[in-house]
């Protein structure tokens, strides 16, 4: 859309936090998002679209151009594979930190690590940069079950009051990632689109440091 600038948002506990900045940044979606069932929104500006997705959806849909803009977590953005994205601002919200995580005072096996996780690419490569020897099967969800029920030495998880895993007998470890919700714009947008980019950013970047 050639006039549109579309930004993509995730939907769950980041778009909480997202739509009290956007409002900061003056994008004021047409109607109440948490209150429709709708996944494209107008705004108070002519030319601004939100569209609501999946947080994973969302690298995807800015890789493709049909999103300009996107509002998704590092932890996401760090397990996507998709290129043509520029990240450019940090926008200081939904954070909290990727950590291994095992039974409290459990000592790790002297053979390949089993890890568990939802974050496959970045396990992987994090065991591999400290020359750790690690099989890492996917998860989608309660990643805390896994070592208490022996699939795995250690999760790969996200962390931010440590409560959760606490109640399921379990300690966070090594820190691998300190995570916050960031703002991502395709590439070829950025150099076609820049002049109608430009302010958008700079209300994003302005309401981002207001945090
Ligand atoms: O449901 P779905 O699989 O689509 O995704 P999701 O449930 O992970 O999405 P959602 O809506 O929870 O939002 C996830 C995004 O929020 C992540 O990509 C992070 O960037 C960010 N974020 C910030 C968090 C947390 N804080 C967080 N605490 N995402 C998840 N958690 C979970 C964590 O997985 C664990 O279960 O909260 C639990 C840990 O919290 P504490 O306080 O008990 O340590
Ligand atoms: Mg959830």
């Amino acid at each position: 859309m050639k006039n549109t600038l579309t930004i993509a948002l995730s939907k769950g506990r980041i778009l909480d936090e997202t739509l009290p900045l956007l409002e900061k940044a003056n994008i004021v979606p047409a109607e109440d998002i948490k209150k429709s069932r709708k996944l494209i929104f107008d705004t108070n500006h002519d030319n601004v679209k939100l569209v609501i997705l999946r947080a994973t959806d969302v690298p995807t849909y800015v890789e493709h151009g049909v999103a300009d803009f996107g509002i998704a977590g590092k932890d996401v953005l760090m397990e996507s594979s998709t290129k043509n994205l520029y990240e450019l601002v940090d926008l200081n919200i939904s954070k909290c930190r990727l950590m291994t995580a095992g039974v409290i005072g459990a000592e790790l096996p002297n053979r390949r690590l089993k890890v568990a996780s939802k974050f496959v690419k970045t396990a992987k490569s994090y065991f591999a940069e400290q020359g750790i020897q690690a099989d890492v099967v996917k998860l989608y969800g309660a990643m805390e079950l896994a070592p208490i029920m022996g699939l795995a030495d250690l999760i790969v998880d996200i962390v931010d009051t440590g409560n959760t895993l606490k109640a399921n007998g379990l300690e966070a470890r090594d820190l691998i990632a300190n995570i916050s919700t960031r703002l991502v714009v395709n590439k070829a947008a950025y150099k076609t689109k820049y002049q109608q980019i430009e302010p958008i950013l700079e209300m994003l970047r302005d309401a981002a440091n207001k945090v």
